[in-house]
């Protein structure tokens, strides 16, 4: 992989949902040496250090929790966001998945003044595809997909001018999905992959389809990694543990595919809860995660001959 310019971004945000303690990922995945890790394979990395909302009053009455300040955060997000040139990768370092409002309606805007279609790569237990209206839990970090692909509800959102259209979007590692999210997204032509299919399957070939797509397309590649797409006897930091998830193997695979495609353009690395890991380990399993997308390999080719 040829040498990128990556900038860190901290967003150390906790209003997506009730259970606190993702506001610590910023600095769990900078304890963690994600800056080393990058630089060492030879990328440009800037720390840009962490992202501050504006000031927010919060409203009471709602079933929403902290819209306020989640209102905040998507609008201080996507500005950020629509800043960052194309020549460079943004990391967003969560912070729970409410980032992803923002960032992703930021990079869809960044997409559309390039004149090129943005795709996204959900990679996740939930599908996050609830409304305001849809949601039961009230926690914000459910719904990023639906905001960003132009549902109904958000209405003090900032507006969606581009969405994002539900065939550039797929999902990998599906095992957690409500009655209201399965019957919208099941009319979409978003791709969502299952845990049973990826059993069955495995994760490479739904992965490869897609990356082809996104080449194929000239696209611009957004991940949005959350840590809940792991099995959590793997990755025990989350908030939101769902068994039954993808192994550290299947996870560095998707990474290292994601490198070979050379199509990353931003990366969120979300859901990270540091009050619930155990000795960091969660932490210093993304940040490797992470530099498998970035070039760290065993063997750069396989073997010639066994
Ligand atoms: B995450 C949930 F009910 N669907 O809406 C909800 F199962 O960002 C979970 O993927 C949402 O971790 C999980 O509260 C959001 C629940
Ligand atoms: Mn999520
Ligand atoms: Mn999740
Ligand atoms: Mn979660």
């Amino acid at each position: 992989m040829k040498p990128k310019t990556i900038d860190l971004i901290g967003v150390p945000m906790d209003s997506g949902k009730r259970r606190q303690g993702c506001l610590m990922g910023p600095d769990a995945l900078r304890t963690a040496g994600l800056y080393a890790a990058l630089s060492d394979l030879g990328h440009s990395v800037t720390d840009s250090g962490n992202v501050t909302p504006a000031t927010f009053t919060e409203t009471t009455g709602s079933h929403l929790h902290a819209l306020q300040e989640t209102i905040a955060w998507t609008k201080a997000l996507s500005d950020r966001t629509d800043e960052v040139s194309l020549n460079t990768i943004p990391i967003f370092m969560g912070g729970d998945h409410a980032l992803a409002l923002g960032t992703v309606r930021g990079m869809a805007n960044a997409a559309a003044q390039a004149n090129r279609p943005l795709f996204v790569l959900w990679l996740d237990a939930h599908t996050d595809y609830h409304t305001p209206a849809t949601t039961a839990s009230g926690n914000l970090h459910g719904t990023p997909v639906g905001y960003v692909t132009g549902r109904d509800g958000f209405d003090s959102f900032p507006p969606i001018d581009h969405p994002v259209p539900h065939d550039q979007i797929a999902m990998l590692g599906l095992r957690s999905v409500d009655a209201e999210e399965r019957a919208a997204i099941e009319g979409t032509d978003v791709t969502y992959v299952d845990m049973r299919h990826i059993d069955e399957h495995g994760i490479a070939k739904p992965l490869a389809a897609f990356l082809a797509r996104v080449a194929q397309a000239n696209g611009l590649l957004h991940v949005s990694l959350d840590v809940d797409f792991l099995d959590p006897s793997v990755a025990p930091a989350v908030g939101t543990t769902v068994p039954g998830g993808a192994t550290i193997r299947e996870a560095h695979l998707v990474m290292e595919m994601i490198c070979d495609s050379d199509l990353l353009s931003s990366l969120d690395i979300v859901e990270l809860n540091p009050f619930l890991d155990e000795r960091g380990r969660t932490a210093q399993l993304m940040v490797d995660l992470a530099a498998s997308a970035f070039g760290r390999r065993v063997f750069d080719r396989p073997t010639r001959a066994y």
